[in-house]
């Protein structure tokens, strides 16, 4: 009987061709980490003093907006219109929560936040935490913000440059869309009634 020789490819060359494979899987795979997705993780309190994170809303779309509330234009426009975007959307409304993120937790304690939230709504929730809490948790949304220098003998008085836009994440608080904060009201009700059940 005779041996029949295999013409299988030597260990070594599947070695290689395994390593060529994964080199340009890895070669694929570089550019999907560097866009560093918003991945929306937060840890942060609540405006009750509650530890919360993107699982304390499970169930429930949420519109977020990042900001502080000494700012004197974009927030105060896209909580406004947060607020008109839910009032359109009537009783469904309950399946959205609408989030505040402050990038100031030095002014913006819970307290300030309730109070300041309760002029745009009672459903309003807005978070807060130590500088590290909410630094993390505008990288996880890629908001940038600045904290300026405080004017002379005020140390209260202070600007802070932050990028403006209302985000949509869905029940599980993962990432769908980032509305331009000058969107009408009607135009963000748009974009959510075909996420409501
Ligand atoms: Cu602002």
């Amino acid at each position: 009987m005779r041996e029949t020789t295999t013409e299988s490819p030597s260990p070594a060359m599947r070695a290689s061709a395994f390593l060529m494979l994964l080199a340009l899987l890895l070669l694929l795979a570089v550019p999907a980490t560097a866009q560093t997705a918003v991945t929306g993780r937060f840890r942060l309190d609540d405006h009750d003093g509650h530890r919360v994170t993107q699982d304390s809303y499970a169930g429930k779309l949420r519109l977020m907006t990042f900001g502080y509330t000494y700012c004197p234009d974009i927030c105060p426009t896209s909580l406004g219109t947060m607020a008109g975007a839910l009032t359109l959307l009537g009783d469904a409304a309950a399946q959205v929560v609408p989030i505040f993120v402050t990038v100031d937790p030095q002014r913006d304690t819970a307290a300030h936040l309730k109070d300041y939230l309760d002029a745009f709504g009672p459903r309003f929730v807005g978070l807060t935490g130590t500088a590290r809490m909410v630094d993390d948790a505008a990288k996880a949304f890629r908001v940038r913000y600045v904290i300026h220098p405080p004017a002379a003998g005020e140390p209260d008085s202070y600007v802070v440059d932050h990028s403006a836009g209302i985000y949509i994440m869905d029940r599980d608080g993962a990432f769908l869309a980032k509305l331009p904060h000058l969107m009408g009201a009607d135009e963000v009700a748009e974009r959510l009634r075909p996420l409501l059940k």
